[in-house]
């Protein structure tokens, strides 16, 4: 019996085997109330992750002791979604006792991956944005920067997805049924915050005028602390997400005196706040829920950092901009500029000037996308009925910006004015969210050096003449530990051997994996566990599917949100040219292919529900023809999520991120996967085009139009109409889709598809791109022919993206935008 001990850092106990198995057991008994010989999976997973609590909580302990008595400069990362996955896994890897749990779990007759499968996923985030914030977290914590995460603690995080017949099928998630053993409850900081009511003007003694809001409702926050464990370091940060929940008695009295005229029935109940996600990925619904969810969070939270403030500094604000920066995912929190003025000048009674300088200093903005849909806009007229005294000062904070910068810099100059407004003008007048968070914000950034330079010259051209140093950019990353060294352990074990193991926290050090590339026993190495994450795969989709997919056939992999821009139908036309292909030539020659898909889309938004019930058409017919002689086999996975992307990413040959030029910010998951050995097909869009630059262009297959040429074409006059009648094989596929062959008796059902690249103009130029695909994906089959070439290749993009580590993002925005200093936590 052999006993690893922890390498943790100084702010977490070491402990060994033994001792956990010890730990486990008395968790079984005295909080689960059960024993070894009728235990369920699920008590043993709870026993096991109560026992690695104790050495989170003691770990978070001396991080905030450490944090209070150093007085420290921390970040504030506002964001409404945080897409954690399970934590099991994570914490004890973080924690450096994984393969002790293992041990100790094997040694007590129970298998660590069955427990680990009793977790439900911590899924309250769409897609990137919110992933990006889980990885963000857990490298500040590694790195040992103090920071605390600020969200919503939603009930029902994104829903769980599956097909009836081909369609995709919504259902509540319920993350939290059975409880969830990592999060605290911390009553003894409950917040309150008001919503609705109206503003009085009033005058005191001097004559001075002051503005009260009497609020029409209050509303009680709870928070729940999730401990984020830092990998073999000793910080254990805090994600701090806030539930909702009615006020007491005392406050309703209040609201009942309020002069509260509105019907009952429209108030929107306190606990409804922070019951359901908003499945919306890059839409903005303008929905008055979503208003109130993101003052709520934001309100609380900013309270949350005033009172920790006070207890050392009182009164005194002058220390606060020194201490606090707060991040802004996106302009979802973007009312905390809004808020912090209100605190600042009715509250604290600050004068104006004062209070701005310093909300200006606090607060920073991250711009995760152009698409216009996806760029907030609030109604006034909801603005004011929900937050009547934020929307006065918004409009005062928008009358100075205009007096004070527009027209100093473009005298009488109304077209500026109105463009630069943060209220547009119109019909029905809207605040613009982005156009605050850039004037309220001392830095903003864009998630990759292509987006960042969008931002500047297509997006906020004015705002950058105005302050040109605002701006910057902060190349998003992924978290290794997660995405490498968790879900893919046997290339970690091999990296591990070949170049040390500090690559978990430095992840430069790949780069010295390159030197094996030409290794055939490494290559061989390489592609064996390639294979055998492959069958792994392959059983998870027989298991989920039904579907039997050959692991030596290529892997071809595209997992994200469903989009029009994110092109899964180019995709899908591929697939149906090669169809059409074998069906014409039956000897067609080509390296058999699986193509897995993975996406949700939302609710609401019927074409990504049309493409997605295309594609399980279309896998049907095509998985079920014997003609095809399974050179093509098509999955969609159902309910993808990050636990299903932690099984996928692994065994990926190929990673499709073909975004229409200059759509995509960033993209994550391109990362995640070139970091596992996957070959890109892609476009020069986001971070791609940096993935480019380090891999080389031997090693991933780019294609399509450039942002350039889109822009061009685009001005030039897009007509997709050409295209269907130039290419016989785009027109062969289009009408394809009309007929009843892919859905016996019910022609035109996947017409959808057609139409909106037809007589929809084909805007995201699905077909000006499909050739250069095509050619794309047939250079990808050569180089798959060649197992020695394909190898190098693969290898190489594990080897070469060292920089997309989140870690280096972090330090970006430590050395760009927080100035913040490292922290070594302390045992008591
Ligand atoms: C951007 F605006 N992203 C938004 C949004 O509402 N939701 C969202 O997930 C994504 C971008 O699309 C991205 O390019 C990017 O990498 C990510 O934010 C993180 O910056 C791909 O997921």
């Amino acid at each position: 019996m052999k006993t690893h001990t922890s390498t943790a850092g100084s702010g977490i106990t070491q402990i060994n085997t033994e001792q956990l198995k010890e730990q486990i057991i008395r968790h079984l008994h005295s909080t689960l109330g059960t024993d070894v010989n009728k235990a369920s999976p699920q008590a043993w997973w709870s026993a096991t992750c109560a026992a690695v609590n104790e050495q989170v909580f003691d770990g978070l302990r001396n991080t905030q002791r450490t944090h209070y008595e150093q007085n420290t400069r921390a970040l504030h990362y506002f964001s409404l979604e945080y897409l954690m996955g399970r934590l099991f896994s994570n914490n004890l890897h973080n924690l450096g006792l994984y393969s002790q749990a293992k041990q100790a779990l094997s040694e007590l007759g129970m298998n660590i991956a069955d427990l680990e499968d009793q977790e439900e996923d911590m899924a309250l985030g769409n897609g990137g944005l919110g992933r990006l914030a889980a990885c963000f977290i857990d490298s500040l914590a590694t790195l040992n920067y103090p920071a605390i995460g600020y969200g919503i603690h939603y009930e029902h995080g994104l829903f769980r997805q599956s097909f009836q017949d081909g369609r995709q099928i919504e259902r509540p998630d319920s993350w939290r049924e059975y409880g969830n053993p990592w999060e605290i409850c911390r009553p003894e900081s409950v917040q309150e915050i008001s919503v609705y009511g109206y503003v009085e003007t009033v005058y005191d003694l001097q004559g001075k005028m002051k503005k009260v809001w009497h609020p029409g409702r209050i509303i009680k926050g709870v928070p729940w602390d999730i401990p984020v464990v830092g990998y073999n370091g000793s910080s254990v940060n805090v994600l701090r997400l806030w539930e909702s929940r009615a006020s007491d008695f005392f406050n309703w009295d209040v609201f009942n005196s309020g002069g509260y005229i509105d019907s009952a029935r429209e108030n929107i109940e306190a606990e409804t706040i922070s019951k359901v996600l908003y499945p919306n990925d890059e839409t903005d619904a303008g929905k008055e829920l979503r208003l109130i969810q993101q003052y709520f969070f934001v309100s609380c939270s900013l309270k949350d950092i005033i009172r920790r403030y006070k207890r050392s500094h009182g009164d005194d604000w002058s220390e606060f901009a020194k201490q606090v920066v707060i991040q802004l995912n996106d302009t979802h929190p973007a009312v905390a500029i809004p808020e912090l003025m209100r605190i600042l000048v009715d509250r604290a009674e600050m004068q104006w000037d004062q209070a701005w300088n310093l909300c200006q200093q606090v607060f920073a903005y991250t711009n995760h996308t152009l698409l216009p849909e996806a760029l907030e806009k609030w109604a006034v007229r909801l603005f004011e009925k929900v937050l009547p005294r934020h929307l006065e000062i918004i409009y005062e904070i928008n009358r100075r910006f205009l007096v004070e910068q527009v027209d100093v810099l473009w005298p009488g100059d109304n077209d500026k004015k109105r463009k630069l407004s943060i209220i547009e003008d119109g019909h029905d007048p809207m605040v613009r969210m982005g156009h605050l968070s850039v004037v309220g914000s001392f830095r903003v950034n864009g998630v990759a050096e292509i987006h960042s330079q969008l931002v500047k010259s297509d997006l906020f051209p004015e705002m950058v003449a105005l302050w040109p140093d605002k701006f910057t950019n902060v190349t998003n990353g992924v978290t290794p530990r997660r995405w490498l060294k968790a879900c893919n352990p046997k290339l970690a074990k091999l990296l591990d051997e070949k170049i040390g193991t500090a690559w978990p926290t430095d992840l430069k050090q790949l780069s010295k994996f390159a030197a094996f590339a030409d290794d055939a026993a490494v290559q061989d190495a390489f592609m064996a566990i390639k294979q055998q994450n492959k069958a792994e795969l392959a059983t998870v989709v027989k298991k989920l599917t039904n579907i039997d997919i050959d692991p030596h056939a290529i892997f071809d992999i595209q997992i994200k949100r469903l989009h029009e821009y994110k092109r899964q139908h180019l995709n899908l036309l591929h697939i149906l040219a090669l169809y059409r292909r074998i069906l014409q030539e039956p000897d067609y020659d080509m390296t058999p292919r699986v193509f897995l898909f993975g996406a949700k889309a939302a609710p609401g938004y019927k074409l990504a529900k049309e493409i997605i019930y295309a594609i399980n058409k279309i896998a049907d017919k095509i998985n079920h023809d014997k003609r095809i002689k399974n050179r093509i086999k098509v999955v969609f996975m159902p309910n993808y999520r990050v636990t299903l992307a932690e099984k996928m990413i692994p065994a990926a040959d190929v990673s499709e991120q073909i975004s229409t030029a200059g759509k995509e910010a960033s993209g994550t998951g391109n990362m995640k996967l070139a970091l596992n050995g996957a070959i890109t097909v892609g476009t020069l869009d986001g971070a791609n085009i940096e993935i480019a630059e380090e891999v080389g262009e031997d090693n991933i297959a780019i294609f399509g139009l450039t942002v350039d040429e889109v822009k061009a074409l685009h001005a030039n006059g897009y007509n997709s109409m050409d295209y269907y009648y130039a290419n016989p094989e785009i027109k062969a596929i289009l009408d394809w889709l009309e007929t009843d062959y892919f859905t016996p008796g019910k022609p035109g059902e996947l017409a959808a598809i057609k139409r909106s690249l037809l007589e929809g103009g084909d805007p995201y130029l699905v077909l000006a791109d499909f050739e250069t695909y095509v050619k794309a994906q047939e250079k990808v089959d050569q180089w798959y022919r060649d197992k020695a070439c394909w190898a190098k290749k693969a290898m190489l993009n594990t080897a070469l993206v060292g920089k997309f580590t989140s870690d280096r993002s972090i330090e970006d925005y430590v050395s760009r935008v927080w100035q913040l200093e490292k922290c070594a936590v302390k045992r008591s």
